[in-house]
């Protein structure tokens, strides 16, 4: 079996990441001097003590900058350097670059600042109602609500908040950017959007997109928070590598890392949800404040895949939802693996909750009664292709003997007083492809070398999801050749260009395929060579390394047949590209076919919550999962397994704090809470649905990265049965994370 190809080099220690990388003579290092308020006007910057430092070389400021201070990606609202006003804690105001990481942050401490602090604004609804906002209010109508609240037999409205989430990828963010004779850079960077620091590098240097060459061998870990947040970083290298015609590198630390970028957008939330008698769901209402920060980033792409997944895996036929991006002054927040799914089901879920005691049903089966169907239409228009939400969920409920954990549980219930156990189902529907259509394209550039080795790059890039090792999967099928003789690059934007992020869980799908077409472009040249050495007429194809005809294996293997190609002056390379077909949006109607597919699933869960302590145990989570077919297994089990706990975390032990003047407080990992081992399900079961198949992505996968972190959503559940029957009676809690303080509070308060 094929085992993930970056896994030996890990485990060896051996893998090279941007801080790893040989620094040519004469590096220098760049620290970033950061904003300590959180809103206010930047009266002057003084340098002078910083600059007396010794190993200072140079002091940047926006004042220094050849081209554009700018480096919003969707919306143009974020300097680089900060001018004359800072928007948040840890907004980068200027970059020391010296001799050594230490002189520079020696030298950061003297830079002083004089800033006229103002109060800021923190809270999402507070930036609503002041009308800050980033982008105009989005809004997904289906059916008709207002008529149907009359038809209700039950109506509930309520209010649901979620918190933020820190990426805490291993590797920090960073970059290191080197000058050549003709002043162009060549940049290594931690990003998942090598093609978006390029494009920035060339705006604020005031260089053509030539000029700049981005290069990621791989990172430590992205999981969104460097799909755009890399990028700030990357240009700061590279700003004093133009500057001072030397190689500089910044990499930052990770308490740096942790105050100056953003992370998962906290939402509050309010919704109304109404029900007819046989608990089917008539219709739902939302409204999300979305807690931008202080710059757009990626927001408004978040926000709109919220609206897409705010009624989850359900068929409801009057909804309206509507988003809003408030621009608040805290670091912007950014991509995080489910990108604003997690939030719009954590809302969806909470009136489920409710709706579920209001009509005496156990919540699962409500959420049973509602799942999508055959005829089932989004509110974004599109009707369900292929719908698995039933499949999994029926799949689950008697593949995992769900009455007997309903009978199990009561049982514990009735005979303990202070621990209660809790259950809970998960359904989850995740739309694949960037809600974007445009990004929805790949790229690929196949060489073959005369000696029948395959070098391939692609717009993917490793982050510890195994696309490399998927790639590597799909062009050795490809081809017909063993995985030994294929070797997946560094993703290169010289190699292959104009590239979209590695997001969206939705690289092995893009680029996957652009690798299959590239490798077919050079299979098909390499049969007309095989038909003319073999004078063979019949159906040629290449299998283990060997040619058939017809099925039977020739003495022609492929080494000879590769040479004797090149021997005929063959074309070996081939680039190609990959675009989804058949996507469309339309955001004037809000209507359209945004996704190419969805992933469905269903997780049970059980916990055990200690009414005493506050504290609970996660028992087991089991998933029937939709894959599709699998291209590896184990990678795919992995990113499962890996997703559920970050979900979580996100909704129990993940407590993301500001204080009043917008600053950090849970700035370290003694103050932010992760999960470790002893915190995880002490049983984790991934099932993935068996004749899954699916005809619209490559080799009949699905995309895995995202969907099953949703599944963790659950577990918040789960948590809130326990409490419910420790305190009967009392009203739910939808606040989360529901950390062991939160649950000591619900208990005692
Ligand atoms: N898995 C690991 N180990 N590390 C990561 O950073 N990122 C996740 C997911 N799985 C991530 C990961 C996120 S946010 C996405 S969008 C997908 O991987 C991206 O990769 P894919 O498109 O190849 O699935
Ligand atoms: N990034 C993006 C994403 O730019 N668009 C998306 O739709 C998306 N979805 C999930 C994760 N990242
Ligand atoms: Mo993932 S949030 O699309 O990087």
């Amino acid at each position: 079996m094929l085992r993930n190809v970056d896994t030996p080099l890990h485990v060896r220690g051996e893998s090279v990441f941007v801080d790893d990388l040989p620094e040519p003579d004469g590096t220098l290092h760049g620290a970033v001097c950061a904003s300590p308020v959180a809103h206010g006007g930047l009266r002057a910057i003084h340098l002078d003590d910083a600059r007396a430092c010794p190993g200072v070389v140079r002091i940047l400021t926006a004042a220094d900058i050849p081209g554009q201070n700018e480096i919003g990606n969707i919306i143009a609202d974020e300097p680089l350097l900060a001018e004359c006003a800072v928007h948040y804690v840890g907004q980068p105001v200027a970059l020391v670059v010296a001799r050594t990481p230490e002189a520079a942050r020696e030298a950061v401490t003297r830079v002083r600042l004089d800033i006229d602090e103002q109060p800021p604004v923190l809270d999402p609804r507070a930036a609503a109602a002041a009308g800050h906002f980033i982008a105009p209010p989005r809004r997904l109508v289906l059916g008709d609500v207002d008529a149907t609240w009359a038809h209700c037999q039950t109506v509930l409205e309520g209010r649901v908040d979620s918190g933020g989430q820190e990426h805490l990828y291993l590797e920090m963010q960073g970059a290191m950017a080197v000058p050549d004779e003709k002043g162009h850079l060549r940049v290594y960077s931690s990003t998942q959007g090598p093609t978006a620091v390029q494009r920035t590098v060339a705006r604020v240097l005031g260089l053509g997109m030539h000029a700049v060459q981005v290069e990621v061998r791989r990172l430590g870990g992205g999981f969104g928070g460097k799909e755009d947040q890399a990028t700030a970083w990357a240009v700061l290298a590279a700003l004093g590598a133009c500057l001072l015609r030397r190689p500089v590198k910044v990499v930052l630390r990770r308490g740096e890392d942790m105050r100056m970028t953003g992370k998962r957008h906290p939402y509050s939330s309010d919704y109304r949800i109404g029900l007819d008698g046989a608990g089917k769901i008539l219709a739902f209402e939302a409204t999300y404040y979305q807690n931008a920060g202080a710059a757009a980033d990626l927001s408004t792409a978040v926000l709109e895949r919220t609206l897409f997944h705010s009624t989850n895996s359900y068929h409801i036929p009057n909804v309206r939802v509507t988003g809003m991006s408030c621009r608040t002054n805290l670091p912007p927040f950014t991509a995080f693996r489910g990108f604003g799914g997690p939030q719009g089901m954590f809302v969806i879920e909470s009136a489920i909750a409710r709706a579920a005691d209001a009509c005496g049903l156990p919540a699962w089966e409500l959420q049973r009664r509602n799942l999508l169907e055959a005829d089932s239409v989004f509110p974004y228009g599109m009707r369900v292709y292929d719908p698995r939400a039933r499949r999994c969920f029926e799949e689950a409920l008697a593949r995992y003997h769900w009455e007997d954990w309903q009978r199990e549980a009561a049982a514990f219930n009735a005979a303990n007083r202070r621990f209660k156990r809790g259950l809970s189902a998960m359904p989850v529907c995740f739309g694949i492809s960037f809600t974007n259509t445009m990004l929805n394209q790949a790229g690929a550039l196949v060489h073959v070398y005369t000696d029948g080795s395959v070098g391939v790059s692609t717009a993917a890039v490793e982050m510890g999801q195994g696309v490399n090792t998927k790639i590597l999967r799909v062009v050795a099928r490809t081809l017909g050749i063993p995985d030994a003789r294929v070797s997946i690059d560094s993703t290169d934007t010289r190699r292959v260009a104009n590239t979209s992020p590695t997001a969206a869980s939705a690289a092995a799908d893009l680029n996957g395929m652009a690798a299959q077409l590239a490798c077919q472009a050079v299979l098909e040249r390499l049969r007309g060579v095989a038909a003319a050495l073999l004078g063979a007429a019949g159906r040629l194809a290449i299998h283990d390394g060997r040619v058939q005809v017809d099925g039977r294996a020739t003495d022609l293997t492929w080494e000879q047949l590769v040479a004797a190609a090149y021997m005929r002056r063959t074309n070996l390379s081939a680039q190609a590209y990959f675009a989804t077909p058949d996507i469309h949006y339309d955001k004037t109607t809000e209507q359209g076919e945004p996704f190419r597919y969805h992933v469905f699933g269903t997780a049970l869960t059980q916990v055990t919550v200690d009414g005493l302590r506050g504290t609970y145990t996660l028992d087991a989570v089991r998933m029937v999962h939709d894959a599709g077919a699998s291209l590896d297994v184990l990678i795919d089990r992995g990113q499962a397994e890996g997703a559920l706990l970050q979900g979580i975390a996100w909704v129990t032990l993940e407590d993301l704090l500001f204080d009043a003047k917008g600053r950090l407080m849970s700035n370290s990992l003694t103050n932010y809470k992760v999960p470790d081992l002893h915190f995880a399900p002490r049983e984790v079961d991934v099932a993935f649905l068996e004749e899954a198949g699916n005809p619209r992505a490559v080799l009949q996968s699905k995309a895995i990265g995202e969907p099953p972190l949703m599944y963790g959503i659950g577990t918040y559940f789960a948590i809130l049965s326990a409490l419910r029957a420790l305190r009967p009676g009392r009203p739910g809690v939808y606040d989360a994370p529901l950390t062991p303080e939160k649950v000591l509070r619900f208990l005692y308060a």
